[in-house]
């Protein structure tokens, strides 16, 4: 696990999909750089977070990513409790996260199948603006068509259709994981910083039409003063004459 003081930005992130995908194996794979076959026998327990400070390409004023620029930010990677087994993930999970990484097994067709409840479920609990991958997990394991239950098609067009993108990884072979985790992260970063923008661009409209506002009264308080004014200078004159 590697920690930086100097990270500047970060982002939540949960995993999700039925058990025995390989959340928690993606996890250790990406953050400890390790894999360890356990034939889940030892399934997650507790609530559990771990940290990873990466670099990913800064956003310059313009809304590009930068070619040469670098910038740190530290990603909190949730695993669940085991609470999927029940299909029931408690809503604390789902807060204040900024992206998700769905999960189904490549050689089980249920965990594909049951991505539609796991989408569901996030919609109803996480923001609105969460950005999602799809990861189809031991595409180790597919090297004959008999195995893979789950074709590459298939699974992409899925993600295309519920706006995601889609990786085949694998936890044992640490294939495509780094590659996901980037992707996501850089989506995310893209993601804030637009709504950042839009934020930036409401307060700076909201303090242009207040300004606006104000050169109105002002100019309004002007007329009043000119009216006056007049009339006041009417009056004297009006007492001159008579
Ligand atoms: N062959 C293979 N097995 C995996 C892979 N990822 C996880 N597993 C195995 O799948 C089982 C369930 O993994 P686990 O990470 O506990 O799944 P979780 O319940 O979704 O967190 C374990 O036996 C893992 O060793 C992978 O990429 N390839
Ligand atoms: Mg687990």
């Amino acid at each position: 696990m590697s920690r930086s003081t100097t990270a500047a930005k970060q982002f939540k992130v949960i995993m999700i999909g039925d058990s025995m995908v390989g959340k928690t194996s993606i996890i250790q794979r990406f953050i400890d750089e390790t894999f360890v076959d356990n034939n889940g026998t030892s399934p997650t327990l507790a609530w559990d977070f771990k940290v990873k400070t990466m670099p990913i390409p800064e956003i310059s004023s313009t809304g590009e990513e930068s070619k040469s620029q670098l910038e740190q930010v530290r990603l909190y990677v949730w695993d669940t409790a085991g609470q999927e087994r029940f299909r029931h993930i408690a809503r604390m999970y789902y807060k204040d996260i900024c992206g998700v990484l769905l999960c189904f097994d490549l050689t089980d067709e249920d965990s594909f199948k049951n991505l539609n409840f796991w989408l569901t479920d996030l919609q109803k609990h996480a923001p609105e603006k969460v950005c999602k991958m799809l990861l189809g997990n031991k595409a180790d394991l597919c090297t004959t068509d008999q195995v893979r239950k789950v074709p590459y098609d298939v699974a992409a067009q899925y993600a295309l259709d519920n706006g995601m993108q889609y990786f085949e990884v694998s936890a044992k072979t640490n294939e495509n994981i780094n590659e996901a985790f980037l992707q996501l992260t850089i989506d995310i970063n893209r993601t804030q910083s637009q709504q950042m923008d839009m934020l930036l661009g409401m307060d700076e409209q909201l303090s242009l039409s207040e300004g606006q506002g104000r050169r109105i009264s002002d100019r309004m308080g002007q007329k009043r003063k000119l009216k006056q004014m007049k009339k006041d200078g009417k009056k004297k004159k009006g007492g001159k004459c008579c």
